[in-house]
């Protein structure tokens, strides 16, 4: 027989009733996230057809101006997380401070980094893109705003990290320190839909995800992992494939679920790289940890990482725990040489 339906909301109640001393106070952070996502998905979906319907320059037929996607999905994401009462500050990609909660708002306990729309450069072509979360319990005193400190905790210390990714469907990943859970969005009554319980990432995949045009700029040490996966010099064995979309919660969505690596790594022009530390590679990291990967900056775990700035940049090395070991020894390894 098969299964009842698991609703999210169902399983993040449930979830959090295996916890006496909850309050349900993340629960409704979580809700509020997911309602966000809907109304993005929805926007997501119509993006092809705004130059059909005579969306054109800047104002749509109503006389309203339109939108660009990311800063659509940055304002749904404030208007609907700013007064459920959870949150204390909020941070997103698309803003260069942090973001307080309006004053005549509760001030909550948590904290909210967001990137709203990642890969957006991708829309026009149909491509993935994805939000991404990543939630933590304040360290300011509570009932007072939110500072910047707030936002600026290692990752060990995230509550909840998640995504939503836009794609063939659109799917919400989230981990709360129990597990990965993926939940499918019906698109007929608007509800997610437990579909990959408990993710587990293989060991070790076959699969490398890293932008390969810029190899001539990358350190040696990676240059010859890549070519290490390519099995240049040993004919008898499999190359690994090569699968980059350009849309980091697609390229880590799709690692995730069969096994590989996505790479966004330092170079001689970027010596950070080019991926946001506070939300795109530790919640990542947290959601890949949990389903038993492993995420590092090559140097140290991505989790560990004091940060310093909420917009800060760092290279990223992430997936299957075998491969992940595999790049850092090549990394060290040269270094070494070179020291
Ligand atoms: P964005 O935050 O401006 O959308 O950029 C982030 C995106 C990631 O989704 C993706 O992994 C990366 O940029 C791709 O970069 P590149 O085109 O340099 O390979
Ligand atoms: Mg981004």
């Amino acid at each position: 027989m098969k299964q009842s339906f698991m609703t999210l909301q169902r399983h993040i109640i449930e979830e959090e009733r295996r916890h006496p001393e909850a309050t349900g106070e993340l629960s409704s952070l979580l809700w509020d996230l997911s309602l966000a996502t809907k109304v993005i998905s929805l926007e997501v979906n119509k993006a092809g057809l705004v130059d059909i319907l005579g969306f054109t320059g800047d104002e749509n037929i109503h006389g309203e101006k339109v939108k660009k996607l990311d800063m659509f999905a940055h304002e749904t994401m404030i208007k609907a997380m700013d007064h459920g009462g959870h949150l204390c500050v909020m941070a997103s990609e698309e803003e260069d401070d942090i973001i307080h909660i309006p004053k005549n708002k509760r001030i909550g306990k948590y904290v909210l980094l967001f990137d709203p729309l990642d890969g957006s450069s991708n829309i026009d072509a149909n491509v993935s893109i994805g939000t991404i979360f990543s939630i933590y319990r304040r360290i300011s005193p509570n009932g007072t705003p939110g500072t910047v400190e707030d936002c600026l905790q290692k990752g060990v210390e995230q509550v909840a990290a998640g995504y939503v990714i836009y794609g063939s469907s659109t799917m919400m990943v989230y981990t709360a320190g129990e597990g990965v859970h993926g939940f499918t969005l019906d698109p007929a009554f608007g509800e997610y839909l437990l579909s990959h319980p408990n993710i587990k990432t293989p060991k070790r995949g076959k699969i490398y995800s890293i932008n390969e045009g810029n190899y001539k700029y990358w350190h040696p040490g990676l240059k010859k992992y890549i070519k290490f996966l390519q099995k240049d010099e040993d004919p008898n064995e499999k190359p690994y494939s090569a699968r980059y979309i350009g849309s980091m919660v697609a390229d880590i969505h799709r690692n995730l679920l069969y096994g590989g690596i996505f790479i966004y790594p330092e170079d001689i022009r970027h010596p950070n790289g080019k991926l946001r530390l506070m939300y795109e590679c530790n919640p990542m990291a947290f959601i890949v940890e949990q389903a038993g990967g492993r995420a590092s900056d090559g140097k140290i775990r991505m989790l560990e990482k004091q940060p310093t700035s909420i917009h800060q940049r760092t290279p990223v090395y992430i997936g299957s725990e075998e491969d992940v070991l595999t790049v850092e020894k090549f990394l060290h390894e040269e270094e070494n040489v070179t020291a």
